[in-house]
């Protein structure tokens, strides 16, 4: 087997979390390497381009949290093999990284633009994305969003719901999943009671 280390942010969420989940999930043994703030400068010419997460396969680099997500998903039998519900997988994980950079740029702005921003995120995209995602789930049977079982697509659905519902987003009303998009709140929970899911977070000391 090959020597994983996934090179991420210290922080239970983020780009790099559905790789760290889909790994523990398939017990696939791996580095967790958490880089904090202090250290990123000095590390981040070691990245392709310049971010995290980045996976290290063998001493080789992997940069690009779909591609990383895609990799280890075929490794932790969390990736459908057959190419339409591939297809659909990556959909959706491509849906959540384009709402995800909305929201996570605004996570340094100063105070006045970042309340400006969310506010306006949360009048237009936000809702958008989680009532489009939700009818997705909705179309492919209300459980997963695709070939019927848990998938990376699954986790990274998961981990966006999490950070919208956790309160680290000022002016974002926690409850907005819960009133836009009640189904894929119900699929949050659903993953958050998968037992590899609450066995990760047991371990991390991460309750909620
Ligand atoms: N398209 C890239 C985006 C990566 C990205 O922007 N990562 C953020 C953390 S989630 C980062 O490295 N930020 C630190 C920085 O840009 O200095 C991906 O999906 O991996």
């Amino acid at each position: 087997m090959a020597r994983l280390k996934l090179i991420y942010f210290d922080l239970h969420g983020g780009r790099g979390e559905p790789a760290r989940l889909a790994l523990s999930i398939g017990g696939i043994a791996f580095e967790d390497d958490r880089v904090p703030p202090s250290d990123w400068e000095r590390r981040r010419p070691e990245t392709p381009f310049g971010t995290l997460p980045v996976l290290e396969v063998d001493g080789q680099i992997l940069a690009e949290s779909n591609a990383i997500n895609r990799y280890v998903g075929k490794l932790a039998d969390l990736y459908p093999s057959d190419p339409w519900q591939a297809a659909l997988c990556d959909e959706i994980m491509e849906a959540v990284e384009d709402i995800n950079s909305k929201i996570f740029a605004t996570l340094f702005l100063p105070e006045e633009q970042k309340k400006a921003q969310r506010k306006a995120l949360v009048e237009g995209p936000l809702p958008f994305y989680l009532t489009r995602v939700g009818q997705r789930l909705q179309a492919h049977g209300g459980q997963y969003f695709a070939a019927g079982r848990l998938s990376v697509a699954d986790l990274k659905v998961f981990v966006w719901i999490r950070h919208l519902r956790s309160g680290e987003l000022d002016y974002v009303p926690t409850d907005l999943p819960d009133r836009v998009s009640p189904q894929l709140v119900e699929h949050y929970q659903r993953i958050k009671n998968n037992s590899s899911v609450k066995a990760y977070y047991a371990k991390h000391g991460v309750t909620g």
